[in-house]
């Protein structure tokens, strides 16, 4: 079996990896160390320079390291690479403040994905799923904006659908997936 490193303090994507990667044969193992997150609306920017900075600090491989955040294109893309931030400030109340009265919904979840290989080559892979912003908070599984995000296709929140669909279909899902296939033909 191979393993994979995964820099991450959040819990949930962690239960999500092993899910998404267990699939292909690989163990996920949670590491700690800094995540140097810069202000770029580019998630790939953002992956490959906390990548390129922990390079020489955290010498196990190969070692993942995610980013991601909610688009709301009425909002011209926030909040984006700010997702954390405003789940923590404004949280999913705040955002649907925003929105009150506007009738564009759409939105989309995006995740990159950088591979710290052997070499220390870095590989990016990323993912979106597209969907809408709920009137009203809807559902208890998942976590972050789960509550508020019905998927294309569907017409009830990742947090009602809960995993078994979301780790089909999510932005983090199809990321990983492709950084899954390559991670399989370097290290097997
Ligand atoms: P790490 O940086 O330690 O990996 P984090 O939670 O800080 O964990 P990000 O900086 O990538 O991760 O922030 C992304 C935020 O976007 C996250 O905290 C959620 O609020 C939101 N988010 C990302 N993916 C999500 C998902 O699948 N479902 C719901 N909300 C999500």
């Amino acid at each position: 079996m191979v393993k994979v490193y995964f820099l991450t303090s959040n819990y949930h994507k962690l239960m999500e990896a092993r899910k998404i990667l267990g699939g292909y044969g690989i163990e996920v193992e949670p590491i700690k160390g800094e995540k140097v997150e810069i202000q770029s609306p580019s998630l790939i920017e953002v992956v490959k320079f906390a990548a390129e900075y922990i390079k020489d600090k955290i010498l196990q491989r190969p070692l993942l390291i995610e980013d991601s955040g909610l688009f709301i294109e009425a909002l011209r893309g926030f909040p984006g690479p700010f997702s954390h931030y405003v789940y923590d400030t404004i949280g999913l109340e705040g955002v649907l403040k925003l929105l009150k009265d506007v009738e564009n919904r759409k939105a989309h979840f995006e995740a990159a994905v950088a591979c710290l290989c052997t070499d220390d080559r870095v590989e990016v892979s990323t993912g979106r799923v597209y969907g809408k912003i709920a009137h009203m908070p809807k559902g208890t599984k998942g976590f972050g904006f789960d509550p508020i995000f019905v998927p294309e296709g569907y017409d009830r929140t990742f947090a009602e659908l809960g995993d078994e669909v979301k780790n089909k279909i999510s932005h983090r899902a199809k990321a990983l997936r492709a950084i899954a296939l390559r991670i399989t033909e370097l290290y097997r």
